[in-house]
C-alpha cells in the first residue's frame, strides 16, 4: 500500500456524521496516513488483507483515538490578568458594573496596549501549550483587546506567529467591536471607523477569516452588528456574533440571516433566532466556562436547539474576564454537568460541530477517508470519560496533519 504511517490495535471514536455506532465508534480498528490525510480505517480484521510494508507502524495498544480537538471560540492574546476583578465579584460586584465601571475588557485592552507583541506572544504560547497537550489540532483565537488599528493588527499578527510556530492551525477572527474603546463615546462612530478602515485594510492584508461582533447592552446594538457583519461580508469574510449571552437583544436572528457561520453564548436565545439559524444551518456554540464563571443562571435553550436540530459546539471563550480557563475538557465536563449534554453531544462539540462553527467541516472534525490526519490518543477505556472526569488529561498522544506531535 502507498501509506505513510500506520496506526493499528486502537478503538476510533470516529465521530463521523453518518455513523451508526455512538461516537462513531470502530473497535480493534487501524487508519492508514498518506501525505498527511487518512486514506484508510477499518477494524484490525480487514487491515489484514492489506501488504503493510514500508509503512511506519504506531501500535495505540488498545488505546482510543479521536479526531484532534477544536476549540472554536478563544481569547487567548490578552496582556494582564482580571484576578484582582475576580475577588471584587466576590465582595459583590456584578460584571455589568465593573464593565461599566472602566474595569472588565477596557483593563483588559489598557494592559493589552501596553504589551509589547512578544509578550503577548509569550503569554498565549503559555496559554496554548495547556490546550495542546488536551489533543487540541485546531483553535479559533480572536482579536478585541486592542481596539484600535496599531493595536488590534498586533494582536492578528500575534495570531498568525502562533500557527507559524506550533502545530497546530489557527482560525483568525477580528473581533474590533468587542467594546467600545476608551477614545469614543459614540458606538456608531467606531462601527463607522471600523467599516470604513480597519476591517478593509484587515481584509486587505489576509489577517483575519473571520469577523466578530459582541451584540449586548455592554458591547454593540443590533443595528451597528447589522452594519459591521455587511460590512464583513461584502469583503469576503466569514461572520459569527457573541450573542444573547447576558440579554436578548434580537442579535441572533439578525445575524443567522446575515449568514453567520456560527453564534456564541446564546444564553437567552428565542425560538425565532432558534427557527433562523435552523434555516440558515448556523452553529450555536456554547460556553459553559462562562456561563459557570459569571455565575450565569439562565440556561441556553438546549432542548430546543437539539430538537431542531441546530449543530451545537462547545468551547472554551477563552478569555482573562469571563472564563479564564486554559482546559477544553473541562468544557466538556461542565456542558454535561451544567447543560446536560451527553457525552456524545459534548465531544461532537469539539470536533465534528466545532469544525463546522470554523467552516472546516471538509477537513476536520471526523476521522474519515479524506479528512486530515488531525487526531488525539487517550488513555481511557470509553470516550465518555473525557466528560467525566474534572481536571484530568488522558491525553497521550497527538498527531497533527499525520506528523506525530507528541
Ligand atoms: N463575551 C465574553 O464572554 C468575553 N467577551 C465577550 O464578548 C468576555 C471578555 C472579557 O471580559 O474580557
Ligand atoms: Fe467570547
Amino acid at each position: 500500500m502507498s501509506w505513510d504511517s500506520l496506526w493499528i490495535n486502537a478503538n476510533l471514536a470516529t465521530m463521523a456524521e453518518h455513523s451508526d455506532a455512538a461516537y462513531g465508534l470502530i473497535e480493534n480498528a487501524a487508519i492508514a496516513v498518506t501525505a498527511g490525510q487518512i486514506t484508510w480505517l477499518g477494524t484490525m480484521e480487514q487491515l489484514a488483507e492489506f501488504d503493510v510494508e514500508r509503512v511506519e507502524v504506531h501500535d495505540a495498544h488498545g488505546r482510543w483515538i479521536s479526531p484532534g480537538l477544536i476549540d472554536c471560540h478563544s481569547h487567548i492574546i490578552y496582556g494582564g490578568n482580571r484576578a484582582a476583578e475576580f475577588e471584587l465579584r466576590l465582595e459583590g460586584a456584578s460584571y455589568d458594573e465593573i464593565a461599566r465601571n472602566g474595569g472588565g475588557i477596557i483593563a483588559t485592552v489598557k494592559a493589552t496596549r501596553a504589551a509589547s507583541e512578544q509578550q503577548l506572544f509569550e503569554s498565549a504560547a503559555q496559554r496554548l501549550a495547556y490546550f495542546l497537550a488536551e489533543g487540541v489540532t485546531s483553535m479559533e483565537v480572536k482579536s478585541g483587546y486592542g481596539l484600535n488599528r496599531e493595536n488590534e493588527l498586533k494582536m492578528l499578527r500575534v495570531a498568525q506567529r502562533l500557527q507559524d510556530e506550533f502545530p497546530l492551525e489557527i482560525s483568525r477572527t477580528f473581533l474590533g467591536a468587542h467594546a467600545l474603546p476608551p477614545e469614543y463615546h459614540n458606538g456608531d462612530e467606531y462601527i463607522d471607523m471600523l467599516c470604513q478602515q480597519l476591517l478593509p485594510e484587515v481584509a486587505q492584508k489576509k489577517l483575519a477569516d473571520s469577523v466578530d461582533v459582541f451584540c449586548e447592552g455592554i458591547g454593540f446594538n443590533v443595528a451597528q452588528t447589522q452594519k459591521l457583519l455587511n460590512a464583513a461580508s461584502a469583503l469576503g469574510l466569514n461572520i459569527k456574533a457573541h450573542v444573547d449571552q447576558l440579554s436578548n437583544l434580537g442579535g441572533a436572528k439578525l445575524a443567522a440571516e446575515l449568514g453567520a457561520l456560527s453564534l456564541d453564548h446564546l444564553e437567552y436565545l428565542d425560538a425565532s433566532g432558534i427557527a433562523a439559524m435552523k434555516r440558515q444551518g448556523t452553529v450555536a456554540v456554547l460556553l459553559p466556562g462562562a456561563f459557570y464563571f459569571l455565575r450565569e443562571t439562565r440556561l441556553p435553550p438546549i432542548a430546543q436547539l437539539r430538537h431542531a436540530a441546530v449543530p451545537m459546539a462547545i468551547a472554551s471563550d477563552a478569555n482573562p474576564g469571563s472564563s479564564p480557563a486554559h482546559s477544553l475538557l473541562l468544557m466538556l465536563n461542565m456542558a454535561c454537568t451544567l447543560f446536560r449534554l451527553t457525552p456524545e453531544e459534548a465531544l461532537a462539540g469539539v470536533t465534528r460541530n466545532a469544525a463546522k462553527a470554523l467552516g472546516w467541516q471538509d477537513r476536520v472534525g471526523q476521522l474519515s477517508v479524506g479528512m486530515q490526519a488531525d487526531m488525539a490518543v487517550w488513555d481511557i477505556q470509553h470516550p465518555a470519560e473525557l466528560s467525566y472526569n474534572l481536571g484530568k488529561n488522558p491525553c497521550v498522544g497527538c498527531i497533527k496533519s499525520g506528523q506525530v506531535v507528541f
